[in-house]
């Protein structure tokens, strides 16, 4: 019994969690790993001790039982319990889980469009106002004079920020220039592939204002360790002067960032 209520305990902290939620819909698949968890350690803790118990209490002895009782008589009231409460459970799990699924599949009303193409290998973001940023880890854009809080290095390599304002719900709207990439935003939890001539959707939101890491999530080939963008998350002011300013580094030409690597 104290076993059961030890469980039950760890469960509680366990959906407690942290009150603040950082990316959407992040939160989601984490509250449905927290159910999965909780409830398979209660089968498990349910199923794995009685047999146990069984296998000790029943183990063979020499001249005890030797042949075994071979006569069973069914118990309706047991047979109905073991059938009726899993199938609650799973109809719970498959329901819940699939009403979680559609939220984290369906973008917000209220979300802002951004495009997203990716190619070997970089991204190139569009915004609703026709603003470009152009992410390519092979491109240097130091030559091209970028204010520091426009760019970051890696190994010497510059890229452009992708500036997403904090707390706004984002519509990705994704395609591929030329191979099959796929979209990671790191803390929303969302991947989705990048298809040529094809358009899929996602989105994500971040509240809280920092660094991110977008990376591609499927192997397209010699450069794809380096298909990277870093989001930069602002407010919603900051961003909004962001948008309007022009970009200090041309982002428009992506065609240059493909001819540099090929
Ligand atoms: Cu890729």
């Amino acid at each position: 019994m104290r076993f059961f209520l030890g469980i039950l305990a760890i469960s509680g902290l366990a959906l407690a969690g942290e009150s603040e939620v950082i990316a959407r819909p992040y939160d989601l698949w984490e509250l449905i790993y927290k159910i999965w968890l909780v409830l398979t350690v209660i089968i498990y803790a349910i199923v794995a001790i009685p047999s146990l118990y069984f296998m000790f209490r029943y183990r063979f002895r020499e001249g005890e039982n030797e042949v075994g009782d071979q006569e069973h008589e069914g118990h309706w009231g047991l047979e109905a319990l073991w059938t009726i409460v899993p199938l609650i459970i799973v109809l719970y799990l498959a329901t819940h889980g699939f009403a979680l699924f559609t939220q984290m599949r369906k973008p917000p009303e209220n979300a802002m469009e951004l495009k997203v193409t990716a190619f070997a290998w970089g991204w190139m973001f569009q915004y609703p106002n026709g603003k470009m940023v152009v992410a390519s880890a092979i491109r240097d854009t130091e030559e091209k004079k970028c204010k520091p809080e426009e760019c970051y290095g890696v190994d010497g390599v510059f890229q452009q920020y992708v500036y997403i304002p904090a707390g706004v719900p984002i519509k990705a709207v994704l395609t591929s220039q030329d191979v099959l990439h796929s979209f990671y935003v790191q803390p929303a939890g969302v991947t989705q592939d990048m298809v040529p001539g094809r358009t899929t959707v996602t989105w994500f939101q971040i509240n809280k204002e920092g660094e991110y890491w977008v990376f591609c999530r499927e192997y397209c080939g010699q450069w794809h360790s380096r298909m990277f963008a870093k989001l930069k998350v602002v407010s919603k002011e900051e961003f909004e002067k962001w948008l309007k300013g022009e970009a200090t580094a041309d982002g428009g030409d992506f065609k240059i960032a493909q001819e540099v690597v090929r």
